[in-house]
C-alpha cells in the first residue's frame, strides 16, 4: 500500500465533528513521502545531510567558533544555463550561500557541498547582517531585567515580579543611532501575560529599552509616563469566547483515488502544469522552471518566482513606534515557515510537505508540514455558455491547485499561495491575518468626545490600533517561451475622431520599455495599462507575439516619500511594477542588507538604466494594502486576501480550458 493510499484511508475513517477530530487530523495528516536526505533536482532546498556537511566544513577551517552567527545559510542556485540544460537523472553541483557575523563583522561565505570546500570567504563592509530578532536575544532580555532603571519604571507601573513578561524586540532604533553609526542598535519593550495568552493586547505602553546588540549593553532607559495595562478580553481560544457558534452542516472532500497531481521530490505534475519548488529560509515559496504543457509541448513561463520582501511600516511618530519600519523577509531569521495545521490551515486531504531549517550555529532542523500542497474544487465554472437558439448550455466545472505555506512575523501570520488554474493562469494570494499591533492609551474610548487617535483607532477600550502599510514584493522571473523577453506597456488612450455620430474611443498604445527606468510602472485608475513581458520572437496563430499579462487585482502604494525615514526603507513601494535585467545576485527587492536610509535595492539597481529589451528580464510586483484597523480587526483579524495574477495574453491559440472535460 502506497503512503499516500494508507493516508487517504485513513483520512476517509476521520470525521470532522468534534475537538477529538480534529487532534486526530493533525496525527493523521500524510506528510510527502520524500524524505529529503539527499537532493534530486538542482533546485531542492538544503538538506538535513547537506547543513551538517557545511557545519564541518565551516568547522575545519576555524570559523564556527562560539560568537559565530550564521545568519543565513541558503542553497546556491547553479547558473540558470546548466539549470536549463540539466536533464534528470544526471549530475549536479552543490553548493550553499553564507552570510555570517565573525567577530563583529558581516561575511558572505560559498560553501561547496560536493567537494565539502570553503570556496568563498569575503567581508562586507558597512553592513548589518539582517535576522535582528535572533539567537542573541535571550542574553539581552536578562540584562534588560536587570538594568535598575527598567526595574524602577516597572515599579511605577506596580509590576515587581518580571516573570510574566514578554519582553522583546520591536524594531532597530533607527532614529536613535547617530548619523553614520553603524552600531546595530534595537529597541525592547515589555508586554504582561499575567491574565491573557494573547500579550500583544497587554502592551506596556512608554517604556523602552534601546540596547546595543553587539555591545550587549542597555544603552538606556526610556520611560514617557505610565499608561494603565488594558484589561479587555483579548484572547481567542474557544475557552476565551464565549458560547462558540453552531458548527456548519459536515461538508467533506474526499479524493478517493488519491491526490491528482503527482509529486516526485518536489516536482510537481497536475494538469498541463509542470514546476518545481522548494521553502526557502529567506523568501518562503520558490517556484521554479513552471512550464504548461499545450498539445503535448512543455511551454516556459516563468523560471523562477517567490516573494522578495514584505514591508510594513508604522504611522505614529512617538518614540516607541516611530522606528517600526519592518522588512519582514531581511531582518528576520531564517525559516519563515511554520507548521500547517491538516483540516485547518489546509484541507486534510492536502499533502504536507517538510523543509529543513538551520538555527544560528549551523544545527539543521526539520519543520514539520512546512508547506501543503492540494487540489481546490472553487464552486464556479471554468467557462460557460447558454445558446439560445438550440436552449444548451456548456459549462465546465474548474479546479485549481494550491500551493500554500503560513509564516508567522511577530504579530502577524502571512498565508502565500500559489494558485496554478487550468486556464494557464497563476494566481499569487496572500492572505493576512493574526494580531494587529497595538498601544495602550490613557483614554478608555471615544465617548469621552475627544476624537479619535490621529495615529490609529480605538479597537477595545485603552487600546489603539496603529496605522500602517503591508507590501509584499514578488519577483519574478518571466521566460515567454524561452530566456528573451522584453517588456510591453499597453496604454489605453481616448483618441478624438475626425467625423461620424462617435467622436471618442479608446486605443490601445503598444510602447516596448528599452530600459529598466521606462518600465518604473504605478497603477492609475485614470490612466490604465496592460503590463506584459512578451516574447518579440515567438508569434500565435495570428501574429501576435507571446506574452504573459501581469494583471494587479487591487493594491495600494506607498504614500511616504524616499527622502523621510522611512520612506527610504522599502524604496521598492514606491512603484507598483519594476523590470530589471536579470542578475543572479538581485534577489531581494530592498536588497541583500537593508539599511535604514539608504537608496536600496531595486531604486538603486534600476538608477544604472540598464537595457531590458529582448534580454533575460525579471518582474518586481508589489501587492499591499494600507491598513486602517477596524474593530473586527481585534483581537485576531480574519484573513484578508490580497492578490495578483500572471495569466497568458495571446500565449496560447485559443482558450487553453476549452478541452476541459464535461
Ligand atoms: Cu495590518
Amino acid at each position: 500500500m502506497t503512503a499516500a493510499l494508507r493516508c487517504i484511508m485513513k483520512s476517509s475513517m476521520t470525521s470532522m465533528t468534534s475537538m477529538t477530530s480534529m487532534f486526530l487530523a493533525t496525527l493523521l495528516a500524510c506528510p510527502a513521502t520524500m524524505d529529503a536526505k539527499l537532493p534530486s533536482h538542482p533546485q531542492d532546498g538544503l538538506t538535513e545531510v547537506e547543513h551538517w556537511t557545511i557545519r564541518a566544513v565551516l568547522n575545519a577551517s576555524g570559523l564556527l567558533r562560539k560568537e559565530t552567527v550564521l545568519v543565513r545559510i541558503m542553497l546556491r542556485e547553479p547558473p540558470k544555463e546548466d539549470v536549463l540544460k540539466w536533464k534528470r537523472g544526471t549530475s549536479f553541483t552543490r553548493e550553499a550561500d553564507l552570510v555570517v557575523r565573525f567577530q563583529g563583522k558581516t561575511f558572505e561565505a560559498v560553501v561547496d557541498i560536493t567537494r565539502k570546500k570553503l570556496t568563498g570567504w569575503k567581508l562586507v563592509p558597512g553592513v548589518h547582517a539582517g535576522a535582528l530578532w535572533g539567537e542573541e536575544l535571550p542574553a539581552l532580555v536578562r540584562i534588560i531585567k536587570r538594568h535598575p532603571q527598567w526595574q524602577a519604571a516597572l515599579r511605577r507601573r506596580g509590576i515587581a515580579d518580571q516573570s510574566n513578561l514578554v519582553i522583546g524586540p520591536i524594531s532597530p532604533a533607527f532614529t536613535d543611532i547617530p548619523q553614520g553609526s553603524r552600531r546595530r542598535l534595537i529597541k525592547m519593550n515589555a508586554f504582561d501575560r499575567s491574565d491573557a495568552t494573547n500579550f500583544f493586547g497587554r502592551p506596556i505602553q512608554g517604556l523602552i529599552a534601546v540596547v546595543d546588540m553587539d555591545r550587549k549593553q542597555v544603552l538606556r532607559v526610556i520611560d514617557t509616563g505610565v499608561v494603565p495595562i488594558p484589561r479587555g478580553p483579548v484572547d481567542y481560544d474557544p475557552g476565551a469566547v464565549g458560547k462558540l457558534q453552531k458548527r456548519p452542516a459536515p461538508l467533506r472532500t474526499i479524493q478517493s483515488r488519491g491526490p491528482g497531481f503527482r509529486l516526485d521530490g518536489r516536482q510537481v505534475s497536475w494538469q498541463n502544469w509542470r514546476f518545481h519548488f522548494r521553502v526557502d529560509p529567506r523568501v518562503g515559496l520558490v517556484v521554479s522552471q513552471v512550464k504548461y504543457v499545450d498539445n503535448g509541448k512543455p511551454r516556459s513561463i516563468l523560471y523562477q518566482g517567490h516573494l522578495s520582501e514584505l514591508f510594513v511600516p508604522y504611522m505614529d511618530p512617538s518614540m516607541d513606534w516611530r522606528d517600526r519600519a519592518y522588512l519582514d523577509l531581511a531582518e528576520n531569521p531564517g525559516g519563515l515557515a511554520n507548521p500547517l495545521q491538516p483540516g485547518l490551515d489546509c484541507p486534510l486531504y492536502a499533502t504536507f510537505i517538510d523543509a529543513v531549517v538551520a538555527n544560528g550555529q549551523g544545527i539543521p532542523r526539520r519543520v514539520e508540514r512546512a508547506a501543503c500542497l492540494f487540489e481546490f474544487d472553487p464552486g464556479s465554472m471554468a467557462w460557460r455558455h447558454w445558446d439560445f437558439m438550440t436552449r444548451r448550455t456548456e459549462s465546465r466545472a474548474s479546479r485549481v491547485l494550491v500551493l500554500r505555506m503560513i509564516a508567522t512575523l511577530g504579530n502577524y501570520d502571512y498565508v502565500f499561495d500559489w494558485v496554478f488554474m487550468q486556464n494557464g493562469a497563476i494566481r499569487i494570494r496572500v492572505g493576512s491575518t493574526g494580531i494587529d499591533q497595538a498601544k495602550a492609551v490613557t483614554r478608555r474610548d471615544l465617548r469621552d468626545g475627544k476624537g479619535e487617535s490621529p495615529y490609529g483607532r480605538f479597537v477595545a477600550p485603552h487600546t489603539v490600533a496603529v496605522n500602517h502599510d503591508h507590501y509584499f514584493s514578488y519577483r519574478l522571473d518571466l521566460d515567454i517561451d524561452g530566456v528573451q523577453n522584453s517588456f510591453l506597456q499597453e496604454s489605453l488612450k481616448v483618441i478624438e475622431l475626425p467625423s461620424g455620430p462617435r467622436r471618442k474611443v479608446w486605443v490601445v498604445e503598444p510602447k516596448i520599455a528599452k530600459t529598466e527606468k521606462e518600465a518604473r510602472m504605478r497603477m492609475h485608475m485614470a490612466r490604465p495599462s496592460l503590463w506584459r513581458v512578451i516574447n518579440p520572437r515567438v508569434t500565435g496563430e495570428v501574429g501576435n507575439p507571446v506574452s504573459y499579462h501581469i494583471r494587479p487585482m487591487g493594491t495600494n502604494r506607498s504614500l511616504l516619500s524616499a527622502e523621510e525615514f522611512p520612506g527610504g526603507r522599502g524604496g521598492f513601494t514606491s512603484y507598483h511594477l519594476w523590470v530589471t535585467p536579470r542578475r543572479p545576485d538581485e534577489l531581494y527587492a530592498d536588497g541583500k542588507y537593508p539599511f535604514p536610509t539608504k537608496r536600496n535595492g531595486l531604486p538603486q539597481w534600476t538608477d544604472q538604466d540598464r537595457p531590458i529589451e529582448n534580454t533575460d528580464i525579471v518582474a518586481w510586483y508589489t501587492l499591499g494594502f494600507h491598513h486602517v484597523v477596524r474593530v473586527e480587526d481585534w483581537p485576531v483579524m480574519s484573513t484578508k486576501w490580497d492578490q495578483f495574477e500572471i495569466r497568458p495574453y495571446n500565449f496560447f491559440d485559443r482558450n487553453p480550458a476549452i478541452n476541459l472535460p464535461r
